[in-house]
């Protein structure tokens, strides 16, 4: 299978920690290559933009300010089947569910600062990207 990209984020919870190279090093174990990488402060209008699908949920608003908190680390990751492998690798959304052997399991604080980001679609990558970063930036 010819190798797919997938967008991350290395969210505030984990950045607040020093936890950056710690997280790309499971991202990397687990057969992913950063080809893109920058670290960033979200504004409100990009962390509202990029959540924009979770506007109606209840937890947008936190969402949001938990985004624009600190510092988050955003990235583009490529290999074999790159959403599937990165979600896999993440683990589940809430860290009380996670599995042993996640990003989430080690990391997560919490449902909200649950460390890391992974685009849940091949379409969703795709837009997640262009969002953030331009052609060249990405080295493959
Ligand atoms: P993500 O989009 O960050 O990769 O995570 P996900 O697919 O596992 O979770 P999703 O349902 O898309 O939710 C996006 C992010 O919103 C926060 N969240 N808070 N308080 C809550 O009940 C709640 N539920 C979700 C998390 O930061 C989650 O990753
Ligand atoms: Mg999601």
């Amino acid at each position: 299978m010819a190798a797919t990209r997938t967008f991350s984020i290395i969210k505030p919870d984990a950045t607040r920690r020093n936890l950056t190279g710690a997280v790309t090093k499971m991202l990397e174990d687990a057969g992913l290559r950063v080809v893109a990488s920058k670290r960033i402060r979200m504004t409100e209008d990009q962390a509202k933009k990029f959540y924009e699908v979770h506007a109606e949920r209840p937890f947008y608003g936190e969402l949001v300010d938990f985004m624009t908190s600190g510092p988050v680390v955003v990235q583009v990751l490529e290999g074999e089947d790159a959403v599937k492998r990165n979600r896999d690798v993440m683990g589940a959304t809430n860290p009380a569910d996670a599995e042993e052997g996640t990003i989430r399991k080690a990391f997560a604080e919490s449902i909200e600062a649950n460390s890391v980001h992974g685009s849940d679609s091949d379409e969703n990558a795709a837009t997640e990207i262009a969002f953030f970063f331009s052609d060249d930036e990405i080295v493959g």
